[in-house]
């Protein structure tokens, strides 16, 4: 009796024993290639910091991510290129570059969609976001989570731009996107898409007088050394991707997998509040590193929003009417309507 007891005593304690080694088990070395176009002193830099330590805890220092910024892995388009062909693991970068490979991308190029972040979040966040990033999957990428690029706005080297004619003919470097350069032609400047590496630049060589990004780009990329005024447009709030190679991604275990999503989440609620705080004081940040900083008057505001209109029919056409109604219903809803 006492001896059939020890023994099923001893069988439970070696099951749970295996239980928790095959568990284990399933989390192998894994070294992950992490890119991302920003420098390492960015709001990208750090999220992307916070993700390696993340994943590295998680998994027991199993899982290594070695984190690349500055491009030098390659721009947004030739990482996205990489992780399809399973060179690269992972990146960060903008759902814009992302158009060519996957077109419902380009439903968060709308100008003026989000009226404020909490917005972009919860559409983001939720059934739509998650349609469109589902769609990558055919393409041979798993999109994990949306972070804060941020609302974009307008620097040039020409002059202060205080009403759209003022953007006649300025040179301005745009994402490779169909819906940056039909809103940049609307709006009357001359739009020229560029990578972001080879932004700075061309700035500095003159090539191109302007530029549009957030904020925290425009600090931490040194915009302000090579650029005069900067307009605040709040044009469009532009996402950043985390996106995986899916021929890695398959080959991972369920286990493997989390590790990486609860990183990913844990890296996009620091960076959405990391990238908020340096905004809320950039301006004054900009100021102070010498920029001339204006507001376009609400009627002039007001003039460039009704002529950015005209490119939505264009964005309804390419991602699908059902998806364009989607969103804007869920944009409504998020506003409380
Ligand atoms: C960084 C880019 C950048 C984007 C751009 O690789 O290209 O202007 O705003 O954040 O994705």
């Amino acid at each position: 009796m006492k001896l059939k007891q020890l023994a099923i005593t001893l069988s439970v304690a070696l099951a749970t024993v295996a239980g928790g080694l095959a568990h284990a088990q399933d989390i192998k070395p894994r070294l992950i290639r992490f890119g991302y176009g920003l420098n390492e002193d960015s709001n990208q830099g750090r999220a992307t910091k916070l993700f390696a330590q993340e994943v590295e805890k998680a998994s027991g220092g199993k899982m290594k991510v070695r984190a690349i910024g500055a491009a030098a892995l390659g721009s947004d388009v030739q990482m996205q290129q990489a992780l399809i062909g399973g060179a690269q693991e992972m990146m960060v970068g903008s759902t814009a570059t992302l158009v060519g490979i996957t077109k419902e991308m380009a439903i968060w190029d709308t100008p003026f969609l989000f009226n404020n972040a909490q917005e972009a979040d919860v559409v983001l966040d939720g059934p739509v976001g998650q349609k469109v990033m589902d769609k990558l999957q055919d393409k041979g990428l798993v999109g994990l989570v949306y972070w804060e690029n941020g609302f974009r706005n307008l620097t040039n080297n020409k002059r202060a731009v205080a009403k759209l004619e003022d953007l006649d003919g300025i040179k301005l470097r745009v994402m490779q996107n169909n819906v940056f350069i039909d809103s940049f032609k609307t709006l009357g400047a001359n739009a020229v898409p560029l990578p972001f590496s080879e932004l700075f630049t061309a700035l500095e060589t003159k090539t191109v007088d302007g530029q549009e990004n957030p904020y925290n780009t425009i600090l931490s990329s040194k915009f302000y050394e090579v650029q005069k005024y900067l307009t605040v447009t709040n044009h469009v709030y532009s996402p950043w991707i985390v996106t995986v190679s899916k021929k890695w991604w398959d080959q991972l275990s369920k286990d493997e997998q989390k590790v990486l999503m609860d990183a990913a989440v844990k890296s996009r609620d620091f960076e959405r509040k990391d990238t908020r705080a340096e905004a809320d004081k950039a301006l004054a940040d900009l100021k102070g590193k010498g920029m001339q900083i204006n507001q376009l008057s609400p009627a002039e505001a007001n003039r460039m929003r009704e002529k950015l209109t005209s490119v939505n029919a264009g964005i309804a056409a390419n991602v699908g009417e059902d998806l364009w109604k989607e969103t804007q219903a869920a944009v409504a809803k998020a506003r409380g309507g």
